[in-house]
Parts: C-alpha cells; sequence; structure tokens
C-alpha cells in the first residue's frame, strides 16, 4: 500500500512539475473585467458538462465511432481560445469538442456532428475526432496523430502571404511531439516567421505510454529552442495563466518575432478514449484510481478557478450553481436536438468530397 502511495505521488510529481522560475504573465494584464473571469468559468462548465454528457452517450452505445474526451484540460482550452480573437483559426486533433466550443461552436451542431446526424457541423460526415467549423476559425481535426501541424503551418502561411493579421494556434499532445512533423513543422516555422502558435498539451500520457518510458525529459518546450523558437511551460490547469500567456504569445508575434510554443502542463482525468473495451486504465495499468483521485481532488481547473473567483468575492456560489443549470439545460437541449436529427442520406456520401 505504502509502496503504491509513493509511486502514486511520484507520478504526479513528474508529470505535473512546472518551471517554478517561469515569468509571470498575468502581471503584464491585470485588467481584465470580472465579467471576462465568469464567461472563462462558464465556458470550462460548459465543456465539462458537454463532455461528460457525451461520455454517458458513448457508454450507452448512442455514439459510434471513436470519442476522446477532454475532461480535466478546460483550462487549455479555454484560456487559450478566450486570448485568440474571433478571425484567428485553430487547428485540433482527435480531442478536440473543447477547443470548438472553446472558440465558439454552436453545441447543437457539434453535439449533432458526434452523433453523426447530418445537422451536425460537418454533415455528421466527420464525427467526434473530424469536428471543424470554418465559420468560427476552426479550420479542421484529425484523427492522425501530428498532422494537424502542417496544416497550421500552411494556414500561418496564408496568413502572412495576404497580410491578414491572423493567427493560427495548433493543439497538439505530447506523443505527437515525438512525430517527425513536430519537427519539420518547427523548423519550418522558424525560418519563415510564421504567425502562429504551437500549443502542445502534455497531459503526460499518450494513449497508454507514460511521457517517462519515452522521451529523456518530461519538459518539452526545451525542444523549441533548438529551433530558434521561443518556448515557455506553464500549468495548463491554471485558466488566467494560460490565457495571459497566450496574449502574450499574440503580442509578440504581432511585433514580428515569429513562432512561439507553449507547453501546457495538463492532467487528463477521463480514458484516452471513452469505452474502449482494451485500453481501460484499470486493466492496462498505466494508471489507477487514487492518481485519477488525486488529479481530480487537487488539479481540476473548474475547482480551481471557482474557488479563486468566490475567494476574491468575484462571484457566489448560488451564482456558480446556476451556470451549471443553465449550460445544463442547453446541453440537454443540444442532445434534443441531435436525437431527432436524421443520418446522412445515401447521395450525401457524394456531397463535399471534391472542390466544384
Ligand atoms: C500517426 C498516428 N500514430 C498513432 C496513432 C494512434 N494514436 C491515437 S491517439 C494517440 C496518442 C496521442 O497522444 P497525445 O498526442 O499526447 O494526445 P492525447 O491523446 O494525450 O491528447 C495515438 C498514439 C494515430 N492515431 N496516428
Amino acid at each position: 500500500m505504502n509502496k503504491n502511495i509513493s509511486r502514486i505521488e511520484s507520478v504526479i510529481k513528474d508529470t505535473l512539475k512546472i518551471n517554478p522560475e517561469r515569468a509571470d504573465e498575468t502581471q503584464k494584464f491585470i485588467d481584465m473585467e470580472n465579467s471576462e473571469k465568469i464567461s472563462l468559468l462558464r465556458k470550462m462548465i460548459r465543456i465539462r458538462r458537454f463532455e461528460e454528457k457525451v461520455t454517458n452517450y458513448k457508454l450507452d452505445g448512442k455514439i459510434l465511432g471513436p470519442v476522446h474526451t477532454c475532461v480535466g484540460q478546460e483550462a487549455v482550452n479555454v484560456g487559450v481560445c478566450s486570448a485568440l480573437s474571433d478571425h484567428d483559426y485553430i487547428v485540433g486533433n482527435h480531442r478536440s469538442h473543447g477547443y470548438m466550443i472553446a472558440k465558439g461552436a454552436k453545441i447543437n451542431l457539434l453535439m449533432a456532428e458526434i452523433f453523426g446526424k447530418s445537422t451536425g457541423t460537418n454533415g455528421g460526415k466527420g464525427g467526434s475526432m473530424h469536428v471543424s467549423d470554418i465559420s468560427i476559425g476552426s479550420l479542421g481535426a484529425s484523427g492522425i496523430v501530428g498532422s494537424g501541424l502542417p496544416v497550421a503551418c500552411g494556414a500561418a502561411f496564408a496568413s502572412q502571404y495576404k497580410n491578414d493579421g491572423k493567427i493560427t494556434c495548433v493543439f497538439f499532445g505530447d506523443g505527437a511531439s515525438n512525430e517527425g512533423t513536430f519537427h519539420e513543422c518547427m523548423n519550418l516555422a522558424s525560418i519563415w516567421k510564421l504567425p502562429i502558435i504551437f500549443l502542445l498539451e502534455n497531459n503526460g500520457v499518450a494513449v497508454t505510454t507514460l511521457l517517462k518510458g519515452v522521451s529523456a525529459s518530461l519538459d518539452l518546450y526545451h525542444r523549441a529552442q533548438s529551433y530558434g523558437i521561443s518556448s515557455k511551460q506553464i500549468d495548463g490547469q491554471n485558466v488566467e495563466e494560460v490565457y495571459y500567456t497566450v496574449k502574450s504569445a499574440i503580442a509578440s508575434i504581432k511585433e514580428g518575432k515569429g513562432a512561439v510554443l507553449i507547453e501546457a502542463k495538463t492532467c487528463r482525468f477521463h480514458e484516452h478514449q471513452e469505452g474502449h473495451a482494451y485500453l481501460r486504465m484499470s486493466d492496462v495499468g498505466y494508471r489507477d484510481k487514487q492518481e485519477v483521485n488525486y488529479w481530480i481532488a487537487n488539479k481540476d481547473p473548474i475547482k480551481l478557478f471557482s474557488n479563486k473567483l468566490i475567494a476574491e468575492d468575484i462571484i457566489a456560489t448560488s451564482e456558480i450553481e446556476h451556470i451549471y443549470a443553465e449550460e445544463n439545460h442547453n446541453i440537454e437541449n443540444a442532445i434534443a436536438y441531435a436525437d431527432i436529427s436524421s443520418f446522412p442520406s445515401n447521395e450525401d456520401a457524394y456531397s463535399n468530397v471534391f472542390i466544384k
């Protein structure tokens, strides 16, 4: 038992170890309105409730195809997308529901897409791993690990070429940072000084492979330095730190200093993939319940931010409960919308295949 506890403590210490000497970006942007702070909290709650519902429906067999949720990682989604402008671009990966919601996706359409319905953001032909919506600047998502990086470099190059002032942010995990595309794209973005943010969500695990088993260093932001890209490691469970760091990165890119890499240390509370029979933490043994319970008790970004806002007298507990009730209601509506929508028709198989 004691041996197990010390193993868990050491995993926790390793996984969330963040450079304590990092510069505090929050000092540069201390003017955030209270209403904006509450909005950050609301968006995280929206994502959490959305993902919990999706998990239940997947486990009930009502959603076809793989589903990866971002429960525990909401502060990264919300901090980043709230710092970006509406016209900026994002490129996701297999775990993209949260980025979409944080960037302003309509949850009815997103839910319908995950249910594979024709009313979805992608006509029901994408499903959970391929959600995108050009109207909110979400360029695409893909289940091929590391494949978003070159797409994002292309978008950033187009913005640079057209001088349209837009910034592209690409989200990827620690697993993707071991793909060749990561290194190729970092080099390209550096020599072309592309207006791009590489947002590395380091949750310490890729499916069941612990980072510490495959990487000589648990600090991945150092990798950017070898490509001449400025980089920073931050606490991905602190939504304000994420927000301010991205604001600072945007300012630096707008000054013409080129690409930035941000490594947000974070934790995934759920399984890699909801309901996958062979990847359960308990069966595979890469993680156990005690460890996950530790994350939930101590590193839940919503609890941490709620407590901070309450302590600063910015919001009352009753108001937070009200936000939960409203978001629950909207998500129930989204489920009802997805449920009554129809699946794509046979003819739809031929639509949106070629550009006319
Ligand atoms: C090129 C490629 N290799 C392997 C896989 C199988 N796979 C799916 S998700 C995943 C892990 C990705 O880990 P990470 O990038 O850290 O993202 P996370 O799942 O932690 O969010 C892997 C290996 C894949 N989909 N594509």
